[in-house]
């Protein structure tokens, strides 16, 4: 019995990874120390420590990710085999520019991707590309504050535009940065500082900084998007949205209120980079917060000019919240405003599991920006066993997988959504971003390592691979578990 639905032709199933979780060779060919080179290991529950720069005795898990710079000709093989049609990754700001700040590219970061492209591009895998996925240059942090600084908006474009120019025959889709509303949770520094580059001390207004150098970076996007279609108008540049849709708690009207204020402020970002403009309720929450921005007639006429053309998000779980006693400007604060949704499970890492929420999400992000969309993560982040005999067996994946699937070709097939692809995250095993674990594994291949790098760092095959291979040669329609 297949109970799915067939996708239309050339729909891009893929998988997704990003540079700093998974190459490894973090001081090799020239590439200078980004923002993931300084975050230590840390655990459920643990936060990773960010140092200031590279110190001896600490473990920092992406200086070796699961070694992909010197086995990409192997990965990629394993994923010609489970019949990927796309690869999403990103390219590391340090191989290309190792400070940010060069005028020059390095050679050797630029040849590495082609290479690697290359490898993709002769199994007919085509790479789909983040310019920034949490990891902008550490030289730009320290020396800059990172996108708090409007200069860093220059050393973007022109990483941005070095790109286009030198693979613009190789990649078509691209992303400008990575779950950019992932700072909505601005009282965590750890978003602040993957997202923008700040590093923010006890006395600064966090919420205010985190709202100038998301400007910042819509107008560097809004400037890629114009670079990209300058050099070659073919090419497609999107967003990428961190969405996890905010339900209320109860149908109490203040519920109901809280959680349309959570969804403004969490996506307010979409509104600027899909529509062009800003949200009318955001001016005035800045002015009755006394936030003064540097926001410019320029600034919102590249805004503007700059839409995406595409929507990349990631989907792992729906959030619920509710309002306070009292409540009356229902202001949202995602650190502490979020509560448990009763009706849905959640994983190991305590993460809700709602499947029905990507259909959801995928009705309201059409129905509000009216631009494709593109699922470039979704996933399941488990522990795994690896057996005697080398065999994974994790239906749990499966049947996470086998739900969202079914969910999102509804969305198309019943609700209309205009879906480009499907790359679920980390196919293979990686360095977990929020934890820097190797045991919270997503991957349809196994990678041997664990959480301090010992290991063989051999691949095997999960019974996730087979099943996934098998609902991408049938497009989508088997999806028999
Ligand atoms: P890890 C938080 C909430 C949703 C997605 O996450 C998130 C995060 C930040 O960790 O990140 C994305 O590895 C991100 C990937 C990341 C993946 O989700 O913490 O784009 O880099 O690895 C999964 O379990």
């Amino acid at each position: 019995m297949s109970e799915g639905i067939k996708m239309p032709k050339g729909f891009l199933w893929g998988g997704a990874v990003a540079a700093h979780q998974l190459e490894g060779g973090w001081n090799e060919g020239g590439k200078g120390v980004s923002i993931a080179d300084v975050m230590t290991a840390g655990a459920k529950g643990v936060a990773r420590k960010v140092t200031d720069g590279v110190e001896d005795g600490q473990i920092y898990p992406n200086h070796w990710g699961n070694d992909f710079y010197h086995k990409y000709p192997e990965d990629i093989k394993l994923f010609a085999e489970l019949g990927l049609k796309c690869f999403r990754t990103s390219i590391a700001w340090t191989r290309i520019f190792p400070n940010g700040d060069e005028t020059e590219p390095n050679e050797a970061g630029l040849k590495f991707y082609d290479d690697m492209f290359d490898e993709c591009l002769k199994y007919g895998i085509q790479p789909v590309i983040t310019l920034s996925h949490f990891e902008m240059p550490y030289h730009l942090v320290k020396e800059y504050g990172g996108f708090s600084n409007r200069k860093v908006i220059e050393f973007f474009d022109r990483f941005a535009e070095v790109c286009f120019r030198r693979y613009k025959d190789k990649v078509k889709y691209w992303m400008t940065f990575n779950e950019i509303n992932n700072q909505t949770d601005w009282r965590d520094p750890h978003p602040l500082l993957q997202d923008s580059g700040l590093q923010l001390g006890k006395d600064d207004n966090w919420e205010e900084a985190m709202f100038q150098a998301a400007h910042y970076e819509f107008v560097a996007s809004a400037h890629a998007v114009q670079i990209a279609h300058k050099i070659d108008p073919s090419l497609k540049v999107g967003s990428m949205i961190a969405m996890c849709p905010v339900y209320p708690l109860t149908s109490k009207p203040t519920d109901i209120m809280k959680a349309e204020r959570a969804m403004q402020y969490r996506y307010y970002f979409g509104d600027v980079q899909a529509l062009g403009f800003y949200p009318e309720w955001i001016t005035k929450y800045w002015a009755r917060k006394g936030y003064n921005l540097d926001i410019t007639a320029a600034d919102l006429a590249d805004i503007k000019a700059g839409t995406v053309d595409y929507v990349g998000f990631s989907y792992y779980m729906s959030f619920t919240t509710k309002a306070k006693d009292g409540e009356t400007h229902f202001d949202y604060d995602e650190h502490n405003d979020l509560v448990s949704n009763p009706y849905v499970e959640k994983s190991d890492w305590g993460w809700q599991i709602d499947p029905v929420g990507l259909r959801y999400a995928m009705n309201w992000m059409t129905t509000r920006w009216h631009k494709p969309l593109f699922i470039v993560e979704n996933g399941f982040g488990a522990y795994d066993k690896l057996e005697d005999d080398n065999s994974i067996h994790d239906p749990y994946r499966i049947s996470y997988f086998h739900d969202h699937i079914l969910q999102m070709e509804k969305a198309v097939h019943e609700d209309g959504v205009d879906l480009i692809g499907y790359t679920p995250w980390g196919h293979i095993d990686l360095i977990s971003a929020s934890t820097g674990e190797m045991k919270k594994r997503y991957g349809m291949i196994y990678v041997d390592q664990d959480d301090e790098g010992n290991g063989s760092l051999k691949r095997y095959k999960k019974d996730s691979f087979a099943w996934y291979k098998k609902v991408i040669a049938s497009n989508g329609e088997d999806l028999t578990e």
